[in-house]
């Protein structure tokens, strides 16, 4: 099997020729002809994502309604017609790519925040809302949605109940998933699902909740979403440091647990990585070194000003080059740039960006970036390294040439091989927020039992048996 499938052109349907499958949907969407298209633009914009597969849909429609996805899915059931979710479309593993043709359903124009209520902590959303959106939204009150992936201002709160989106904030607020409290969902056949509630706890049956939230739209279409909401710290805090190499920032990675903190983000960079980022246009402020360490503090003012005071004076016994702190919203943001912009540095250095989320207990951190330099030095393959160091959760990116996809595929495969294998020997994952998609699909089983997919493929079979939805994916 291939580890990226390539460009394929579009296959149109077998059970209904185009403009019958058209003229069908405009019907049951109202006769509104504006709720579908197959412009050529328009099926191009929806057949990709951030990853290297490219597959057509034969149409596409954009749902305003629960009742449109429920118009959509009844019909699709019963003619078996493929159908693929789609938010923003940013994702990085290609789950968002109708490898399978048909219909590729847009919830982009559901973008309404329902609710927002503090006294609750709740927030109700359509599922195309953008990311950031409800984070100001809610920010506006006072209150907090933590989730915060790199892609916030173009990611959709569906495309990250999905795939159970992460962020550096994950490290003291956890994901997606300890967000969401309940969910309207319409399954393969129609039906509408609505599990959980707005309540903050609910042990009423199974784990429903869990089950759809990551995976990535292979069990139902979420149209409605009830998150929880807390109270916006009033006071951060951010530490930028600059170190001469990457041990010495691994190194106050763990000082940091050790001594006692729980910083809201922890997040490392290498070399390869700030190079990219120190030629990217834009990037001000961006320390000497050839390692990097951003640590968040936050909490009300009093305890953020003391532990800035003592985690100084532990990252200076570090004797790092520099140390910048900033206090309050905007001073920190302004030195949490240039790690927004790392996935965007990398991809401008012209490279192709094989981006791996993996994540590996904390006590490997410095095995894998070891592993990384030999890989590095056997492949002739630069290998960039940054991430959520707290979690252990780091982007590890094989980077080359495009010439090179083609020609040294199995060169290029070989070398993910023994990355994900490695990985998968000191008992780390495959994936911490990416997902599986299609460009994960190869490593799948290696990284899961015989018996877990088995129970994957019975909840498929259960929930979508005619399995319409996102096909083409790893189960
Ligand atoms: C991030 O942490 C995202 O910035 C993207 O997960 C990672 O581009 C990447 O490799
Ligand atoms: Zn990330």
């Amino acid at each position: 099997m291939k580890s990226w499938p390539g460009i394929r052109s579009g296959t149109i349907h077998d059970a209904m020729n185009p403009e019958t499958l058209e003229a069908t949907l405009i019907e049951l969407l109202g006769g509104d002809a504006k709720k579908v298209s197959r412009a050529r633009d328009v099926m191009e914009q929806h057949s990709i994502d951030k990853w290297y597969a490219h597959h057509l849909p034969d149409i596409v429609v954009f749902a305003e309604s629960t009742a449109d996805v429920q118009a959509v899915m009844k019909f699709a059931n019963e003619h078996e017609i493929p159908v693929t979710t789609r938010g923003g479309g940013v994702g990085y593993v290609g789950g968002a790519v109708p490898w399978k043709g048909g219909i590729v359903l847009s919830v982009r124009r559901m973008d309404e925040i329902l609710e927002i209520n503090p006294t609750d902590g709740v927030a109700v959303v359509q599922p195309g809302v953008i990311l950031g959106d409800l984070q100001k939204a809610v920010r506006d009150q006072g209150w907090f949605y933590p989730p915060d992936p790199s892609s916030l201002k173009e990611c959709t709160v569906g495309g990250t109940v999905a795939t159970n989106a992460g962020g550096p904030r994950c490290l003291k607020y956890g994901v997606t998933r300890h967000y969401v409290l309940g969910l309207e969902v319409v399954l393969a056949d129609g039906r509408v699902l609505r599990t959980g509630g707005r309540c903050h706890k609910n042990k009423t049956g199974f784990d429903l909740i869990g089950m759809f939230v990551g995976s990535e739209g292979l069990l139902g279409v979420v149209t409605e979403i009830t998150v929880r909401i807390i109270p916006h710290p009033p006071a951060r805090a951010t530490f930028s440091v600059g170190f001469r190499e990457f041990r010495e920032a691994a190194t106050a990675v763990q000082r940091i647990f050790a001594e006692g903190y729980l910083p809201s983000a922890l997040e490392i960079a290498d070399k390869f990585t700030l190079e990219a980022a120190r030629n990217y246009p834009g990037n001000d402020f961006i320390p000497d070194g050839d390692a990097h360490l951003l640590v968040d503090l936050d909490g009300q003012e009093s305890s953020v000003k003391s532990e800035v005071e003592s985690l100084r004076g532990l990252l200076e016994s570090l004797q790092p080059l520099s140390i910048d702190v900033a206090f309050g919203q905007d001073q920190c943001e302004q030195l949490w740039e240039i790690r927004r912009s790392f996935s965007y540095s990398l991809r401008d250095t012209g490279l192709k960006k094989l981006n791996e989320d993996i994540v590996v207990p904390r006590s490997r951190l410095m095995d894998l970036v070891h592993f990384g330099q030999q890989l590095q030095e056997e492949t002739g393959y630069a290998v960039a390294s940054f991430g959520h160091a707290g979690d252990g959760n780091i982007h590890v990116n094989i980077m080359v040439e495009e010439r090179v996809l083609v020609e040294e595929k199995d060169k290029v495969d070989a070398a993910l091989d023994r990355l994900f294998h490695q990985v998968l020997d000191w008992k780390g994952v495959i994936t911490g927020e990416h997902g599986i998609g299609l460009a994960k699909k190869r490593w799948f089983s290696a990284a899961t039992s015989d018996v877990s997919r088995e129970v994957h493929s019975g909840l498929k079979a259960m929930l979508d048996p005619k399995g319409i939805l996102n096909p083409g994916k790893f189960v």
